[in-house]
């Protein structure tokens, strides 16, 4: 009885080496489970330098969302999940709604920042927070003991945070719902912010249609600056960009480069973006619906490639089933 066990189990094992061994491509979604805005990153430092990671929302009602789980991959076919490496038991003033975590690395610790209890108004509780950890897989802890924004400034609900560092190594916080963005200029420390120039801490730089989801990143010099559209729980949400040679625009809309497809699926958007070390390869990292789903928080997290045309615009992204090919890092 136990050797026809053995043998059942090596069987098992050698079908699903096999089978992981000739997944030619990540498939989409990328991993099982309803997880949405995914942030995806590289780390520079060893030994985590060698990986991609993503960081989403974990997407269920509200009073659900009280932890957030990651995701790493060797090569992007082949996902690890870390479980619960924010939980809201390590943030006593977070209830609910943990949103759109957005994560850096700065002197070998990891900070992640952010949104939690969907606030309102000035008078509620909540807004975006930072959470420090020694390593990407956390456990994350609340590192300020209160939240970092807790206000509505210029009308823009403090949710859907990016932390960015400037060529110059400065690091900005773009964040807000509601239709309206702010970029914020952060002290060194992430404890707060240093005023700009005029003696404003919030400076607007909404660009058209903008609805949340802000993102940036620098290729060849330039500010791409990208945000998501429509409304995240509908087939219309979707990501739009500009092109700007400051991190304070402005940031003029070029256009539409990720939405849903009648073949594929719905409400794509919240999205991220990782490059490939060194080279001028690029993924978009964001969630979608499946096709017929009419559940608002079935999202689920996907990737393809995003690729520019000679003059530096970003093609429309084809969104796939079939995901990505296989990318390990050195
Ligand atoms: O996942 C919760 C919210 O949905 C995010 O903060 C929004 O950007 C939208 O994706």
């Amino acid at each position: 009885m136990k050797k026809q066990l053995l043998l059942f189990s090596l069987l098992v094992v050698t079908a699903t080496g096999y089978a992981q061994n000739t997944k030619k491509t990540s498939g989409n979604p990328l991993f099982p489970g309803w997880y949405a805005d995914p942030e995806g990153i590289i780390f520079n430092s060893k030994p985590h330098g060698n990986q991609y990671w993503i960081y989403p929302t974990f997407s269920a009602p509200y009073k659900d969302q009280v932890f957030m789980d990651a995701f790493s991959s060797k090569d992007l076919v082949s996902w690890t999940k870390h479980a619960k490496v924010l939980d809201t038991l390590n943030i006593k003033w977070a209830k609910k709604a943990l949103w759109a975590p957005s994560i850096i690395e700065k002197d070998k610790k990891y900070y992640m920042f952010f949104g939690a209890n969907d606030i309102q108004s000035d008078n509620e509780s909540g807004g975006i927070g930072v959470a420090v950890s020694d390593k990407p897989e956390g456990p994350f802890k609340d590192y300020l003991g209160k939240p970092l924004i807790d206000k509505f400034h210029n009308g823009a609900q403090p949710i859907d945070q990016f932390v960015f560092k400037d060529k110059d190594g400065q690091y900005y916080l773009y964040y807000g719902g509601w239709k309206h963005c702010n970029v914020a200029k952060l002290k060194n420390d992430f404890t707060g912010f240093i005023p700009f120039e005029d003696g404003k801490i919030f400076k607007e730089i909404t660009p058209d249609s903008y609805v949340e989801g802000p993102f940036m990143f620098i290729r060849n010099g330039k500010y791409y600056f990208m945000w998501s559209e429509g409304g995240w729980t509908g087939p219309d949400y979707s990501v739009a960009y500009a092109i700007a040679n400051s991190p304070f625009g402005p940031f003029k809309r070029i256009g539409k480069i990720l939405q849903q497809d009648p073949r594929v699926a719905t409400g794509a958007g919240h999205h991220s973006v990782i490059q490939v070390p060194e080279k001028d390869q690029w993924y978009i990292v964001y969630h979608r619906r499946p096709l017929t789903e009419t559940d608002g928080n079935h999202r689920v997290t996907c990737v393809d490639l995003m690729t520019f045309d000679a003059k530096g615009m970003i093609n429309p992204v084809i969104i796939t089933r079939e995901g990505v090919k296989s990318q390990p890092l050195k």
